[in-house]
């Protein structure tokens, strides 16, 4: 864990087999600077390989989720810079690719690839004070880390393209309706609630909650009989597990089942 501990944008703590991260450039309203995009890579790439953690919370302060990528960092930028360094990109991508549930707890803004980095998380859970929006048609640009899609998978057409084309915020309640979020929880009580949901999670056998986030996952990336197909292979694997023979013996038993992840 030591090398977790020296962060410049970022708090990282463990709660037992639930790894927490917060976002922290209070001073920018967590914009999403490289260095920070990098610093969270990090994290990721120890914890993807740490047995001894099963989920992660993603979280920023009561205020802030996150307000967007660093507009600051971006605004002298031109075309051939962007396009050329593919600017930010890979940092932006190595959340997606993480196999292990993340849970994004949202108090205050989450806007721009705050959102977008949000949305990349297996689910939001959000305090009553949320509030999420795509305003890059303000700046004179369109959302770039998935906004456009994402946004429009998970509330439809009608209201992405209201937020993206007018960047109106939409609030935790709003959120809740349109399916972006999965719950709202009142603001002093996101934090304790995200651990807990991970806690669940992390209670659970880390060989099934993988392959059911990847099963999950392949309902957004494919067809519908491709879909069902993978989770049909991912179901019949899962009889190869101990933790299979466990989990139904165990209620049979009448006992809670002793997971080991084998
Ligand atoms: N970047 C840089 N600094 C920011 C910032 C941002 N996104 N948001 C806020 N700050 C800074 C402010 O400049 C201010 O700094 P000082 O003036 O004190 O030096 C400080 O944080 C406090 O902000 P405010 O004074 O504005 O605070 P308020 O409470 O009045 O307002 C706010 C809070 C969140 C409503 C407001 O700060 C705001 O509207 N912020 C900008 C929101 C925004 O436009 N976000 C979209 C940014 S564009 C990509 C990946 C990602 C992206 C693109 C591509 N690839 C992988 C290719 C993402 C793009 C974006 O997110």
């Amino acid at each position: 864990m030591s090398e977790l501990n020296n962060f410049e944008n970022l708090q990282v703590e463990t709660h037992g087999k639930v790894g927490l991260i917060r976002l922290h450039r209070p001073q920018a309203m967590n914009a999403l600077c490289s260095p920070l995009m990098d610093e969270l890579t990090q994290v990721l790439d120890v914890w993807e390989s740490d047995r001894a953690i099963a989920a992660v919370v993603l979280t920023g302060n009561e205020k802030v989720f996150a307000a967007g990528a660093d507009i600051k960092e971006m605004s002298d930028k031109s075309f051939v810079d962007v396009h050329v360094d593919n600017f930010i990109t890979a940092g932006w991508e190595r959340i997606t690719t993480f196999r292990k549930p993340v849970i994004a707890a949202v108090s205050g803004y989450a806007l721009g690839g705050g959102c977008e980095l949000a949305m990349m998380c297996d689910f939001i859970l959000a305090a009553d004070n949320a509030q999420f929006g795509q305003p890059e048609i303000k700046l004179g640009i369109i959302p770039g880390a998935g906004g456009t899609q994402r946004l429009t998978r998970l509330v439809g057409k009608s209201k992405a393209m209201e937020m993206c084309l007018t960047g109106r915020n939409m609030g935790a309640e709003e959120a809740e309706r349109a399916g972006l979020v999965s719950r709202v929880v009142p603001v002093d009580q996101l934090q304790e609630e995200a651990l807990k949901t991970a806690q669940t999670i992390a209670s659970y056998s880390m060989p099934s909650v993988m392959l059911a986030k990847a099963s999950v996952d392949a309902a957004l990336n494919t067809t519908l009989t491709e879909g069902v197909a993978v989770e049909r292979r991912m179901f019949h694997s899962l009889f190869a597990t101990n933790d299979q023979k466990e989990g139904m013996a165990a209620f049979v038993e009448k006992r809670k089942p002793d997971f080991t992840d084998s």
